[in-house]
């Protein structure tokens, strides 16, 4: 019977982001509204990044007369810049593909600010491996002065953050500060179907992420935890090495499977290489929301507070338990 129910009670995200929301009538209808928009963006990077290789292969999109096929990071973002601004629900956007803040024509205008990445991992694309769309959601202060202050807030200010993840089928994972949920694309109803109800991150795991590339030039802490990542000194298992390369992916296992994934500084890069507005700050956003933590190297991910758009910060992320090992190795330095 229940297995019923589930086939014909269908919760889709919108149903889903309707009910969370009753409790919040005031912004209801709009919050709605902007996520059915970029719910739509994320509709059609699927179905692009489906046909990508395909294109290529039989030049499916290049009866474009002569002119040069669109990357699919920029047509990507042009498509979620054009659904947001037209969702009349925003006011500011930041997008990793744009140098500069977009700020929506007043008579458009909404409340909200939303900061992405559209395509990330796009070294992926071509061989076909897992890429993603990276969103945070923030409220604007004064809609008659909305200004870049609005989006440099702490992560901690977030409204709502999520990602949606293309790969062997296509999932989108949100929370709006009541837990994490996690939706399947059914691509034969076009809809998102929750899928993962309230994910927990497990407390602590048995899988390790980060580019070992690197490590000739990491700080002591990182080189130290990823040493007892290998070679444990209290009796455990080593743990597991997993890198995809694509933030989105590695997250998303991260968060279901535990663990931690880093992108810490090194020499060469004291800042690390992600950046806080769209990458940072929604996975650390979900990652405590699911039980899990998110540190800098210095303090708590969502409690920086970014002065340029487009900054980067060095980040650890997952289960509680592996991110204090973390800490207090960071600590000992200090
Ligand atoms: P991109 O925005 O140029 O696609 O780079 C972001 C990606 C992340 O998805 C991933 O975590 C990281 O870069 C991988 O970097 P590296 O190849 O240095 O390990
Ligand atoms: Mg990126």
């Amino acid at each position: 019977h229940e297995a019923d129910a589930h086939r014909t009670d269908l919760m889709t995200i919108t149903r889903h982001v309707l009910n969370e929301q009753s409790r919040n009538p005031e912004s209801r209808g709009d919050f709605t509204i902007l996520l059915s928009h970029i719910v739509l963006g994320c509709k059609f990077v699927a179905s692009a990044v489906n046909k990508a290789g395909l294109a290529k292969l039989i030049g499916l999109a290049g009866e474009t007369n002569g002119e040069e096929q669109k990357k699919l990071d920029v047509l990507s973002n042009e498509v979620f810049i054009k659904a947001l601004v037209s969702s009349g629900r925003t006011c500011v956007l930041v997008s990793e593909e744009d140098e500069e803040a977009t700020f929506v024509d007043p008579k458009l205008r909404g409340k909200y600010c939303v900061c992405f990445d559209p395509l990330d991992g796009s070294s992926n694309i071509d061989c076909g491996v897992s890429i993603g769309t990276i969103f945070g959601i923030y409220m604007i202060k004064d809609k008659d002065n909305v200004t870049l202050e609005d989006v440099l807030q702490p992560g901690k200010n977030m409204l709502a953050a999520g990602y949606c993840m293309y790969g062997s089928s296509c999932t989108l994972v949100l929370s709006s500060g009541n837990g994490v949920n996690g939706f399947t694309l059914d691509p034969s109803l076009g809809e998102f179907i929750l899928t993962h109800p309230d994910i927990k991150i497990p407390k602590k795991g048995k899988i390790y992420s980060v580019n070992e590339g690197n490590a000739r030039n990491w700080d002591v802490p990182t080189e130290t935890f990823v040493e007892k990542c290998k070679y444990p000194k209290d009796g455990s298992s080593p743990k597991s090495l997993r890198y995809i390369g694509s933030m989105v992916a590695d997250v998303h296992r991260t968060l279901l499977y535990g663990g931690v994934f880093l992108y810490p500084a090194d020499e060469k890069n004291p800042n690390g290489k992600l950046r806080v507005l769209y990458e940072v700050f929604p996975m650390s956003y979900l990652m405590e929301q699911a039980g899990g933590q998110s540190f800098t190297g210095k303090e708590r991910a969502l409690d920086l507070v970014p002065t340029k758009i487009h900054e980067r910060s060095p980040i650890f992320l997952g289960s509680y338990d592996d991110v204090e090992e973390i800490k207090a190795l960071y600590a000992e330095q200090a």
